[in-house]
């Protein structure tokens, strides 16, 4: 029998961000064997990378943890409005402690491949350390924005200064005062690090090639009072969970802004303005697909950035045009749009001048060179996809899931893939992902795939794969609700459009998470409705 009969592990996990780390502890608490690998030195996943100043969660803190365990929920006290990385990187040390996951997990360890024996019925795990590992069932918990994407510029290879992109920021502190520092890109990440760049640097330049809308956080510490009173809405959150868009509640007017008069529409979103973070998208019901109801809520941004950005010039070249608003992920930060007003910080328009080369020293447009001591990459990531291609999965028969995926990915709710017995992704492509709170939708993902290996073991089963025709049905429902949107007006990484050569397909399933939730549970109840089991 040799190695094929050995089998180390029952389920083995990739990756220890929130989604290992939760997967983990259920697998744990059912009585598995099982174990995960991680990359990193520790755990934390998206906020154990990101550490560029700045770095913080879009989603309120309260909103942005753990629903699951009242006891945890209760126990941690949230010191910010929204919490800034260190603080969200110690909620999931902390978590992972609580719950006796570290004697779980070998860290500094990349999984580089990952087979199917159809024989044996059994994953077999290699790592970059060369070990190999074979375990019955496998779940992919590596993040949605983890494969960092750097451009191919010319010349990239000679800058003599720092060089850094956002999410592998270094974890000892950077030394950027007295820099020039050159900040390539305007999405999240960008605006979030801009000003805080900005209060080290001795000057900045920002070479934006797309404008982005952004509004203002309104981040502050949360009172004692507000502390003191989140345990008792717990049962309220977790009724949310289910029954929302998001995961949470986004309270708006419930009224469509074309049918609102003009005072009124003004009003409400100068009050959302001055509420901060990303509820102004929420403020009415018509401005996520209806093109004219988007406008007139575009065109009040866009104001806002012209009456924050004292120089014309500049302002009407950081305002965004032609797409609508929040078909791009809507940007918070408190502060970009001023930083612009600061002497020592410059925007370049690479669609007026775009970049020609890096050069040993800088930075050369077809305009201008700009000498940098400092190079930040906020390029964004190749998204929902890349941490998976790049890992190379090989399913039954010898198909490569990057080849399978080579016209765009398709899987049976996000969670499974034909052709890939017994693999589960969580947050993979074709589930809700980032278009609703990410921690809402693990939590979702893990009790489901939890459940799903439970049943296979009380009826003595050892294997679970999505069926093709159900696989193809989901994708004409991920399809079928974006074209309800108005996402497919907009390049985005959303659709694959930041990478070169990837193909053009919308990925997330923008139904809402309280849809997939009932569909998901509808498959389950009705004995895993498109999955062979055997
Ligand atoms: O990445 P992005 P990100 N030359 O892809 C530009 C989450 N997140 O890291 O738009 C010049 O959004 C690119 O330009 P364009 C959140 O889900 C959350 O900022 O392609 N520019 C764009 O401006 C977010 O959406 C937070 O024309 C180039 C930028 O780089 C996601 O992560 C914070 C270029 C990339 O923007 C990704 O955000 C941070 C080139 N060759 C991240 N290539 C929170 O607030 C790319 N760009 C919680």
């Amino acid at each position: 029998m040799g190695d094929r009969g050995r089998i180390d592990y029952d389920v083995l996990v990739i990756g220890a961000g929130f989604a290992g780390l939760h997967m983990l502890s259920e697998l744990k608490k059912a009585g598995f064997r099982c174990h995960a690998y991680e990359t990193g030195s520790g755990v934390g996943g998206t906020w154990y990378w990101n550490r560029y100043p700045g770095a913080r969660c879009d989603i309120e803190s309260v909103d942005y943890c753990f629903l699951h365990d009242r006891t945890l929920h209760r126990d941690w006290v949230w010191s910010e409005r929204f919490a800034a990385q260190p603080e969200i990187l110690r909620y999931a040390e902390h978590f992972a402690d609580r719950a006796g996951l570290l004697p779980l997990i070998t860290f500094e360890t990349r999984v580089v491949a990952a087979d199917f024996d159809a024989l044996g019925g059994v994953w077999s795990v290699r790592t970059e350390h060369g070990d190999t590992v074979r375990t019955r069932f496998l779940v992919t918990a590596v993040g949605c924005m983890s494969a960092a994407h750097t451009p191919e510029i010319p010349g990239i290879s000679r800058f003599r200064g720092e060089r850094f992109h956002t999410g592998r920021w270094p974890h000892e502190p950077v030394d950027l005062a007295g820099k020039r520092v050159g900040i390539i890109g305007t999405g999240s990440s960008g605006i979030q690090v801009l000003p805080e760049i900005a209060e080290q640097a001795a000057e900045v330049v920002v070479f934006q090639r797309t404008p982005n809308f952004s509004v203002p956080a309104g981040n502050r510490p949360l009172t004692e009072a507000e502390q003191a009173a989140e345990p008792a809405k717990y049962d309220e959150r977790v009724a949310l969970a289910s029954t929302t868009r998001f995961g949470h509640v986004v309270p708006g007017t419930g009224k469509p802004i074309l049918d609102t008069g003009h005072g009124t529409r003004l009003a409400v979103l100068e009050d959302r303005w001055a509420l901060g973070g990303t509820s102004i998208v929420a403020a009415f019901t018509d401005t996520g697909r209806d093109l004219e109801a988007n406008a007139l809520l575009a065109d009040f941004v866009r104001d806002k950035i012209r009456a924050t950005v004292t120089d014309p010039e500049t302002a009407e070249q950081l305002v965004p045009k032609g797409y609508p608003i929040g078909t791009k992920r809507l940007c918070v930060s408190d502060g970009y749009f001023a930083t612009f007003n600061r002497d020592h910080v410059r925007l370049v328009d690479l669609r007026a001048e775009p970049i020609e080369e890096v050069t040993a020293d800088g930075v050369r447009t077809t305009g201008e060179t700009f000498p940098l001591d400092v190079l930040v990459f906020a390029t964004g990531y190749d998204a929902f996809t890349g941490a998976l291609t790049r890992m190379n999965i090989t399913g039954r028969d010898g198909v490569s899931l990057t080849r399978q995926w080579e016209k765009g990915p398709k899987s049976y709710l996000g969670l499974a893939v034909a052709g890939f017995p017994n693999l589960f992704t969580i947050a993979g492509p074709g589930s809700t992902m980032v278009l609703s709170n990410m921690l809402r939708a693990i939590e979702h993902h893990v009790g489901w795939i939890r459940d799903l290996l439970v049943t296979l073991r009380s009826a003595d089963l050892l294997t679970a794969e999505a069926e093709a025709d159900s696989q193809e049905d989901w994708a004409c429902q991920v399809a079928a609700a974006a074209s309800r949107t108005l996402y497919h007006h907009t390049d985005s990484y959303y659709s694959g459009a930041n990478i070169d050569g990837k193909a053009r397909v919308f990925m997330p399933y923008s139904g809402g998470l309280d849809v997939y939730r009932r569909i998901c549970d509808s498959v389950a109840a009705d004995g895993y409705r498109g999955f062979s089991l055997s």
